[in-house]
């Protein structure tokens, strides 16, 4: 467990540190010089063999709040001091809300000094400290009277702490390794070592982690958990690590950085997130008002846009967007504080929603939805209400990334839902199966509608099906829909148009009769694309009659036009794509192979490949082709 102290300067907050564990917390000189507390301190106090409690003590000067917010954002429960002489004053209050806006419920309230004054002022300041808690998250927390000179009270306070710290729940090992780096050096003979308290998950000895936002590479060599040497460091505990990386360098690195899993480092300079104003602030907040964003244990400056409402009213909560100077890591949940620009006062705080937001249209009703679905706190919950809102489906790697969720974890939230997964990787998308099974069936209902008011049509063309639909489904969404329905034969896609198996174009007599003349001039040539001229001289009509009809045949699907007047059967077409294929698989498709493997003649050869260039399935690179796609997607 990690305690943080928390209250105005000179009450007594590294004092009780010192009475409680025996350390000094104060190791800087100019510390030692003006007696002040600049910068965290850190101490640790062994309750038994494996549980050891960790102390950061915190600066209460008004300067040094930017500290302060370092040491407490990775904390398990606050230790908040008033003197019993001064009683609450500015910082008690500033702490307190900051313990608050970050949800901190895990707390203990020592009154300080009790030496120096009398019991009657105790009991005042006990009741001004409980009005002052009164609302907040640490609300009841107990009270502790104590003289850290004198020793009064400070046994019963350390035996709370064991208390708390025994029964506090450190095997929710969920989520991957994530620290927040609050200092870093040197050691001979070690080399650099970077500390700071574990968001999550654990490391190992051996690991490769990543620097964010740098992205550099480091493994770690050794591990001190809770200031003991140890193989392994998890959550609730302070670590140092010693790592080593080609570009890793105490230069490089600097507090407010993180080291993590590589699975989590997702640098990003804009999120949303819900924020609520201290009901202290005299002025509601408007848009685009500059802030310094603490997180984690940085401090960057940015900005907030307002996404639902003009302003936001002091007391109120609402859904922003920050725009941030410089990348942050930040992830669902990330409890984070935000002072004005001149870092004079804390004004707001929150948690991360979403750490890939949008730039554009983030105001946007869909993107509102979405936003109110990604923050319920639960994953599956969350990726349930996601995925209904957003019809086009949901990002799972972005997903898993932002809620920090193992391989492990993420499989088991696939499982828990209705959910169909599409695409690879980076682009695996989850579609809800009441949106999927909704899009099958007005495709077909479309489809039908469609063969019924253009009898003399072979059917649409697929993107013209897609276009029919309001809300408008994506590319790869659609293209699935038809991909999975054409697989069960419930439609027919051929030269990327579509329509239902049982469909016959309806042609007048003459045109039938036509086409089965057409077709079996076809059917003869084999692979060679047949010219209009060579058509009509065959069948003995006019070449001039012939254009119309071919032309009105090649839109509908039934041949596909190659050229300005020469024509293949669709069959012809997958037949010389797949020989194609095959060329590039064995050595290069160049004209001459491909004429060989084919046998259509060298001018006919060059034809096709030209066609397969313009249909987006070939790339002419010099005197040889590249498979752009592959053909089953485009003939
Ligand atoms: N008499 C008395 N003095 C105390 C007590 N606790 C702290 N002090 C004194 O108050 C001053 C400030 O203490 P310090 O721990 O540095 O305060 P911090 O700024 O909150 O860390 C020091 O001179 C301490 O000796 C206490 O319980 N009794
Ligand atoms: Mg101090």
């Amino acid at each position: 467990m990690i305690i943080a102290t928390s209250g105005h300067i000179d009450h007594g907050k590294t004092v009780l540190v010192k009475a409680l564990t025996g350390v000094d917390t104060d190791r800087l000189p100019e510390e030692k010089a003006r007696g002040i507390s600049i910068d965290l301190g850190y101490a640790y106090h062994n309750l038994d063999q494996d549980n050891v409690i960790g102390f950061v003590d915190v600066p209460g000067h008004e300067k040094f709040v930017r500290n302060m917010l370092a040491g407490v954002t990775g904390i398990d429960c606050a230790l908040l001091v008033v003197a019993a002489d001064d009683g609450p004053m500015p910082q008690t209050e500033e702490h307190l809300a900051i313990l608050d806006l970050l949800g901190l419920s895990a707390g203990v309230v020592a009154i300080t000094k009790i030496d120096r004054t009398n019991a009657k002022r105790i009991e005042e300041v006990i009741e001004l400290t409980e009005m002052l808690l009164h609302g907040t998250s640490l609300e009841g927390a107990p009270i502790y009277p104590v003289s850290s000179i004198k020793g009064d009270g400070v046994a019963e306070l350390r035996t709370h702490v064991e208390t708390i710290a025994s029964t506090f729940n450190s095997t929710k090992l969920d989520g991957n390794f994530r620290l927040a780096i609050d200092r870093r050096f040197t050691v001979p003979g070690a080399g650099l070592v970077v500390t700071g308290s574990v968001f999550s998950g654990r490391v190992t000895v051996g690991d490769q982690l990543i620097i964010s936002p740098s992205g550099h590479q480091a493994r770690v060599r050794g591990i001190h958990a809770q200031n003991r040497d140890a193989k392994i460091g998890q959550v609730g505990q302070r670590c140092a690590l010693n790592i080593i990386g080609p570009n890793v360098s105490k230069e490089q690195i600097h507090r407010g950085n993180w080291i993590s899993d590589g699975a989590v480092h997702a640098p990003t300079r804009r999120f949303d997130a819900r924020i609520r104003l201290l009901k202290s602030e005299s002025r509601a907040l408007k848009h685009w008002t500059p802030v310094h964003l603490h997180i984690g244990a940085s401090d960057i400056s940015a900005r907030i846009a307002l996404l639902d409402r003009k302003n936001i009213a002091p007391g109120d909560s609402a859904i922003v967007q920050l725009v941030l100077n410089e990348p942050a890591n930040a992830l669902h949940g990330d409890r984070l504080i935000l002072r004005d620009q001149s870092a004079r006062r804390t004004m707001a705080g929150g948690s991360v929603i979403d750490p890939f937001a949008p730039a554009r249209g983030r105001s946007k009703p869909e993107r509102l939805a979405a936003v109110a679905a990604m923050e319920n706190s639960d994953p599956v919950d969350a990726l349930k209400s996601l995925i209904n809102a957003q019809p086009n489906g949901v990002n799972l790697a972005r997903f898993i990334t932002s809620r920090n969720l193992t391989k492990v974890e993420a499989e088991a939230l696939w499982a828990d839902l209705d959910m169909i997964i599409t695409g690879r990787d980076d682009e695996r998308t989850g579609i809800a199966k009441s949106h999927w099974d909704a899009l099958a069936i007005n495709i077909l209902k479309a489809l039908e509608k469609w063969h019924s008011t253009q009898p003399d049509q072979l059917g649409p063309a697929e993107n013209t099906v897609r276009l029919l639909f309001d809300p408008r489904p994506s590319v790869s969404f659609f293209n699935a829909v038809v991909s999975h329905l054409a697989a069960e034969n419930k439609l027919l896609l051929t030269n990327r148009r579509l329509r239902l198996p049982g469909h016959q174009m309806s042609m007048n007599a003459q045109d039938k009769k036509l086409w089965s003349e057409v077709r079996q001039a076809m059917e003869n040539a084999g692979l060679r694309p047949l010219s209009l001229h060579e058509v009509a001289d065959e069948l003995g009509i006019k070449s001039t009659a012939l254009t119309a009809f071919m032309r009105r045949l090649a839109g509908t699907g039934f041949v596909t036009q190659i050229s300005q007047s020469r024509f293949l059967l669709p069959d012809a077409v997958q037949d010389l794509a797949g020989m194609a294929e095959i060329l590039a698989i064995e050595s290069e498709i160049t004209a001459a192979g491909f004429r060989t493997k084919t046998g259509v003649g060298r001018n006919m050869a060059i034809e096709i490949l030209e066609f397969f260039d313009k249909a987006g399935f070939t790339k002419r690179d010099g005197n040889i082709r590249h498979i752009v796609k592959p053909a089953t997607g485009l003939f």
